[in-house]
């Protein structure tokens, strides 16, 4: 892969994106997933781009469900003459690709449509993980003219939650027979979920599973209304689907659609997006500022300093002072 050096070359690749060249925003991700020399330039070339997708997050434990979701959400879209953009990221997964073949498969309804790019990542081990790569590959699906972007990531630990910080919007998917209504309890995902699905709701259980999540949530609700100041929130519906046979996708649509709604009159829309932008920026900040405190040598380096505090002969508050005013000195 050849270095993208020349700020025509970037621009060039922006405006095919825009233009619904698949290649141009497949090569724009990988130009800000390897951290390539061109990384700045596209953020830049992005920028007055974004802003506009609407991205939904879609998690759930694995096999639940997931990519069938996102497939018909998909078609839902086309339908409406929206373009869109699919992100799945396995968290669990070094191997870029491969590892999400079955979703490629899935996905192969929609291999030949312009209106839709679809990419997969594996963040096991790369940079920041998930935190730091899908947010600029978000921003590539963004600034490329998507008016959906559908972020399907495996609900594997923190996994929710890393979700969550990135979409507009976070489903959480579960199957009847999984014990996932206890489980969702424990892992706080009652917190992340703005929209529950019930998928494989052909199989036994499924009226339980929607009962057990309604009764959560209703009981989450009267603990918070304890609270007089609390401000008003959003309840978060529970759908039944059958992802496999469409069934119920235009319950999730309309679920969706709503929740939209109300973030955008509740001002909570922007708060998300203000809230993500810092995270972001703050991420950028801390690692450049790692990188520069491994460049430090000599006595004022991390390596001799800790000798000095394990030495006693400074203390660990001096220490990490002398650290920071070297760092911003060089900067
Ligand atoms: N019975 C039934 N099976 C379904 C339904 N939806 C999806 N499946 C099947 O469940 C299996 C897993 O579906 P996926 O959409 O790949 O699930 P996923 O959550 O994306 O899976 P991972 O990405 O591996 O975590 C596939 O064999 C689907 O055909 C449904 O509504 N009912
Ligand atoms: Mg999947």
């Amino acid at each position: 892969m050849t270095a993208v050096r020349a700020g025509r070359d970037v621009g060039s690749l922006v405006d095919r994106a825009r233009g619904g060249d698949p290649r141009a925003v497949a090569r724009l991700i990988s130009l800000v997933e390897d951290a390539s020399d061109g990384l700045r330039e596209v953020a830049a070339a992005l920028a007055p781009h974004t802003g506009r997708a609407y991205v939904i997050g879609l998690t759930g434990s694995p096999g639940v469900g997931k990519s069938t979701t996102t497939s018909t959400l998909v078609k839902a879209c086309r339908a409406q003459g929206k373009r869109v953009g699919v992100l799945a990221v396995d968290p669990s997964s070094p191997f870029s690709g491969g590892a999400l073949l079955g979703d490629r498969v899935r996905m192969q309804d929609h291999a030949t449509d312009s209106g839709v790019f679809i990419r997969s990542m594996a963040t096991r081990g790369h940079l920041g993980g998930v935190a730091w790569a899908t947010p600029q590959a978000l921003r590539v699906l963004d600034g490329a003219g998507c008016d959906v972007v559908l972020l399907e990531t495996v609900g594997v630990g923190q996994a929710e939650v890393e979700v969550a910080t990135l979409a507009d919007t976070t489903v959480v998917l579960l199957a009847p027979g999984m014990g996932d209504g206890i489980q969702a309890a424990k892992a706080g995902i009652l917190e992340v979920a703005d929209v529950f699905v019930v998928n494989k709701a052909d199989r036994d259980g499924a009226d339980a599973t929607v009962r057990d999540l309604r009764g959560m949530i209703a009981l989450g609700e009267r603990d918070r209304r304890r609270d007089a100041d609390a401000p008003p929130r959003w309840q978060p519906p529970v759908v039944k689907t059958v992802a496999m046979r469409s069934e119920g996708v235009d319950d999730l649509v309309e679920a969706l659609e709503r929740h939209h709604v109300w973030m955008t009159e509740h001002g909570e829309l922007d708060r998300r997006r203000h809230e993500r932008a810092c995270r972001e920026v703050e991420a950028i900040a801390l690692a450049a500022l790692r990188a520069r405190l491994g460049d430090l040598g000599g006595r004022g380096s991390l390596e001799a300093l800790g000798s000095k505090v394990a030495a006693g002969a400074t203390d660990p508050y001096a220490a990490a002072d002398l650290l920071l005013e070297q760092v911003t000195d060089a900067g």
